[in-house]
Order: structure tokens, then sequence, then C-alpha cells
């Protein structure tokens, strides 16, 4: 093997990915992984980003291709720092986001002899991975050439199709890593395919529901009037929300959209669901008999708890894979296929008169929550549900908001009223990490489609704070909307909040951090708003920046768990009958 012979290989490698329409990589540094990484670095129509940190470049480039939809490539040393990728390739794997995650790795002479740097690379990632091949080095033949050209191919295509997720290439390679020569502009066998096309394409195939299944549904929405339709997170198909959208009010039914959906719109939707079914008494005479359900289940647990509850309604899962998203066993039909259009052919299905009794129920005492909640909230302080709402009312519709684990979701959920034009909101819950929500947020900001902005809690931040390098490093302009309560505010809702110091130090964490300090060390802005007229200032500063600004709230616990109860039953008086 010649240094000429890998790059040959890797050089067609990396132009059928680029064929194949792949654009963005982020590379890690290292001596293994030289050829990789200058191969794809080389390749003029990828743009290569540069990460210090494995999990770091791991979850920005879950960030990139959640924004885009299209695979990005992952390209690293041997060791740990293959390791390092784990947490954001299980988050792609659960969360269906396609990443190439390509590792050098020593050849196998080389292992499990003592030789530096070396650990067991093969299927290191499990099950997460959707494909695993190991991939030697062979002298650069035609033959071999046109195997790697048609690898490249079978990757990017697997890591896109049917269910989308990561896929796993491990590189044996050989030394020496770095030409002595330049390498020969003629490929071996005459390269890729004429007019720049992959060597193996593999195109979509547009799923049209059946006729009879859609007569079916239709008849069922006549016989069961009181339905609803559910959506949760749905963050794959930009589009998806607004088709919901329309559904809902074609037939005329309450639309339950968290607002990862993007279907937070439209004047079927129900922005106060999780506040209205924490009354007992209201979820109980709000009960459906039919619920279609699409993306993930909502986060809200009122809303999840009702759901797994109604013994008597038919509830029936719309899934592009078909994929089980249900805990509680409660639905008996899953749908593959395109929702948007399976739900548009069913709405032409429908009769053109619907009883609108149903949906204005529960648009009134939307109404009457969002009131009891603004009254609730008051109008000057400053609150983590506050924040949540201002953002909802004021982000732009071309912004891309991440939501962080924890109670930014939450509170994106509770309190984010319905817009005609909702920004994107974008969140890491395939598996509910608080890990690496700095480098998702700053590879969504990578994507360049709009203003991007990050609500985190600080122990999410200070769990990824190594992530804010890139904000100089790459010179990505991010909004991080930072709420501040010293700890896992989450926690002190829950009853372990009464175990004494022992949860305060081992579950809530508190840990005194002034991230001032951390701004300046990374390069970004940092400014602290004190009440809301303070934040509406730093947010809109902060959009407008072109470098990355925290704008940090500081909240308390114990009065956020207050306030949030003080909502709850502000929302419980205003539908009770009289109130
Ligand atoms: C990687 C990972 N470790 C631990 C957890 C458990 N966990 C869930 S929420 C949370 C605390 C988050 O605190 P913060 O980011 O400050 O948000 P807050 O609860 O204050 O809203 C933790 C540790 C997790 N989800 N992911
Ligand atoms: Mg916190």
């Amino acid at each position: 093997m010649t240094a000429i012979d890998t790059y040959l290989g890797l050089r067609a490698f990396a132009d059928e990915l680029a064929r194949c329409g792949l654009r963005e990589a982020c590379t890690s540094p290292g001596s293994r992984s030289t050829p990789l990484v200058l191969s794809l670095v080389r390749e003029p129509r990828i743009r290569s980003t540069s990460h210090i940190d494995e999990r770091c470049g791991g979850f920005f480039a879950l960030g990139l291709a959640k924004a885009t939809g299209l695979p990005v490539a992952l390209a690293c040393t041997s060791g740990t720092a293959a390791a390092n990728y784990a947490p954001a390739v299980h988050e792609a794997h659960e969360a269906r986001v396609p990443l190439l995650v390509l590792t050098a790795d020593r050849p196998p002479e080389l292992r499990e002899l003592g030789a530096g740097q070396t650990i067991d690379q093969l299927k290191l990632y499990g099950s997460a991975a959707k494909w695993f091949a190991a991939v030697d080095d062979q002298p650069a033949t035609p033959e071999r050439l046109r195997w790697l050209r048609q690898l490249a191919c079978r990757a990017y295509w697997t890591a896109l199709d049917g269910r989308p997720g990561p896929v796993h290439l491990n590189f044996s390679l050989r030394e020496p890593l770095v030409l002595d020569a330049p390498l020969p502009a003629e490929e071996p066998g005459g390269g890729g395919r004429e007019g720049g096309r992959p060597w193996v394409t593999r195109p979509r195939v547009a799923t049209v529901p059946q006729r009879t299944l859609v007569d079916e549904l239709a008849a069922e929405l006549e016989a069961r009037p009181r339905a609803l339709l559910v959506a949760g997170r749905a963050e794959r198909d930009p589009r998806l929300g607004a088709a919901l959208a329309a559904f809902a009010e074609r037939a005329a039914i309450p639309l339950l959209a968290e607002p990862l959906s993007g279907a937070r719109r439209g004047e079927a939707a129900v922005a106060h669901y999780d506040a209205l079914l924490r009354d007992g008494a209201w979820a109980g005479a709000h009960a459906p008999d039919l619920v279609l359900r699409v993306g993930d289940l909502p986060t809200s647990k009122p809303l999840r708890q009702w759901l797994h509850g109604l013994d008597g309604a038919r509830q029936v899962s719309f899934d592009p894979e078909g994929a089980w998203q249900d805990p509680a066993g409660a639905v008996d039909t899953i749908l593959g296929g395109d929702p948007g259009a399976t739900l548009a052919a069913l709405a032409a299905a429908l009769p053109a008169q619907r009883d609108l009794g149903w949906l204005a129920a529960w648009r009134e005492a939307d109404r009457a929550a969002a009131r009891a909640i603004e009254a609730a909230l008051g109008a000057g302080g400053l609150s983590e549900p506050r924040v949540a709402a201002e953002l909802g009312a004021r982000l732009p519709a071309d912004a891309m908001l991440l939501v962080a684990s924890s109670m930014p979701v939450r509170d994106v959920e509770t309190f984010f009223p319905v817009r005609p034009d909702p920004p994107r909101v974008l969140s890491n819950r395939g598996a509910n990490g608080i890990d690496g929500t700095v480098s998702t947020a700053f590879g969504i900001a990578a994507a360049g489609a709009g203003p991007a902005v990050l609500l985190i809690g600080d122990v999410a931040l200070a769990h990824d704070v190594g992530g804010l390098l890139a904000a100089g490093r790459l010179g990505l302009s991010l909004t991080i909307v930072l709420l501040d309560n010293d700890g896992g505010g989450i926690f002190d809702f829950l009853p372990v909040s009464r175990e004494g110091a022992d949860f305060e130090t081992h579950v809530a964490t508190p840990h005194g951090l002034d991230f001032a300090h951390a701004a300046a060390l990374y390069g970004c802005g940092y400014e602290r708003a004190d009440d809301v007229e303070g934040f509406r200032a730093a947010l809109h500063r902060a959009l407008g920046a072109d470098a990355s600004t925290i704008v940090a709230v500081r909240t308390d616990r114990a009065a956020n768990v207050a306030l949030h109860r003080a909502v709850w039953d502000a929302v419980s008086d205003s539908v009770r009958p009289g109130g």
C-alpha cells in the first residue's frame, strides 16, 4: 500500500458522497484519520468544519442534519475519539437523523497488541448504527475504486432512506498517512459516472394512500365526531405543520400540537392543552372518541396520561415509517406513508359540512386558558414561562429555535401561543438528553437558514459549555437564551425535592457558575435581562448581531414551581363552570 493508493481511494469516496448530495462534513483532529479528513476537506463541494471535541462535533453534525434534512459526515481518528460520537449517534438513531460516521482505525495487525490509541471500534455504536461496514485498505485498482464509489452511495442512501439514521464506516488506514508526491489527477478506471451522476441513485418512491383506507377513515370520522388530531415532534418535514393545521380546520377537529410539530397554527389549534388537561373534571368532560396521532407523542405528561386512559376512543397513528410510538398500547392502527398526503386525501373525502360545536368548545377553553395564564404571569415580571411565551410571540417566522430538554421544552409546549407563522422549533428529544445541546444549536446556526436561537437551562449549558468554542472558531451567530436557576429546576417539581441536602447536591446540582466568564472565554456577547422590557431589547439586539450572544435570565427554582402551580390553578378556575 502506498499513500497514493489510500488517497486515490478516499478521493473517489468523497467525490461520490458529493455526487449523492453530501454538502457538510465535521472533522476532528488526529493522525490516523489524516487521509480521511484531508480527502473530505479537499472535496470542493463539501464544506468541512473543524471540531476539537468529537462529542461536540457529533452534535454539531446532528444539528446541521436536522436543519437541512440531509446526511452530514463526521470524521475522526481512532480510539476514544470515535467513542465520543456515541451520544450523538444514539440521539440520531432515536430521532431518525441521517449521519455518516467515518472513523479511522489502525489496521487489524495493530489491534489488541498494545498499539497506541486503539480500542475495539467494530460495531462501536451497536444497534444505534443503521448499518456498519469495516473498510480495509487495498491498492487503488479500477475494481477497488468502483467498490469505494458504490460503498459511498450505499452509505449515503442507507442513512437517508426508509427510517433515516446513522451509518458507521470504520476505515483501516496503514502508514504512510501523508502523500510524498502529488496525487495524479486521473483516476484508474476513469472515475465516476458521466454528468456528475452518482454511481448509484435511489430516488424516493412516493407512497399514495389506498382509497379504501381513506374511505374507511372518513367513515370513522363521521361515526365518531368527537375526534382530535394530536401532533408531536415531526421535525423532519417542515411542511407537515401547515398540512396538519389545514386538515384539522377542514375536519373541524381540535389540533393539539406541540410546537415541535410545526402545527401550532391555524383556526383549529389549541395551545394550552397541557394546563387544561391537568383539570381532571375538564379532561373527563372533553374525552374524544377518535384520536389521530402524528409524530412522536407530545412531551406533555397530562396529555400522555389522558391519551393512555381513553378506553373508549379509537386511536390511529400516522408515521412515515410506521414506527411504534405508543408505550401505553392504546393505538389500534399504525399507518405508514406520508402523513400529510394521507390526511390531504382524507380531507377530500369528508362531507362538506362538519359540526363545529366540539371544536368551538375546545377553542373557547383555550382562549380562557390564555387569559388566565396572562394574568397569572403578571405584566412586568420576567420568569421562565414568560421567556417561553415571549419567544413564541416574538421570534421571526424564519427563525430556528432549538429547545433544550428539561423545563425549556415543557415551557415552550405550555406557553407558546398559536400563531399563523410560527418559527421552526427543533429539539434533541430522541433520547431526551441534556448533552450536546449547545453544539446542536451551532450546527443549526451553520445551516444558515434563518436566525438561530437556543433556549437552554444552566445545567445543560454547563454540560456542553465546550460547544461555545464553535462561536469564535467557526464564526457563527447564535442567540443563546439562558434560563439560569442554578440547577436542574425540573427536579423541584418532583417528590425527590423533599430529600433535603442530598437532593440539592446530587439531583438539583447547583454550581454557582457565572456564565459571563464562559461568554468571555469563548468570545460570545453576554447580556443579562432582569425584566420583560430588558429581555425584549436584549433579544432584539442578539438576533441582529453578527456574533453569538448569551442572553441570561436569572430565576429561582422554588419560585418557578410556585408560578407553574399558580398558572395551572388559574387555568382550572377559568374553565370551571361559573369560573
Ligand atoms: C445526558 C443527560 N444526563 C442527565 C439527564 C437528566 N436530566 C434531565 S433534566 C436535568 C437537569 C437540567 O437542568 P437545566 O438544564 O438547568 O434545566 P432546568 O431543569 O433548570 O429547566 C438532568 C440532569 C439527561 N436528560 N441527560
Ligand atoms: Mg436550571
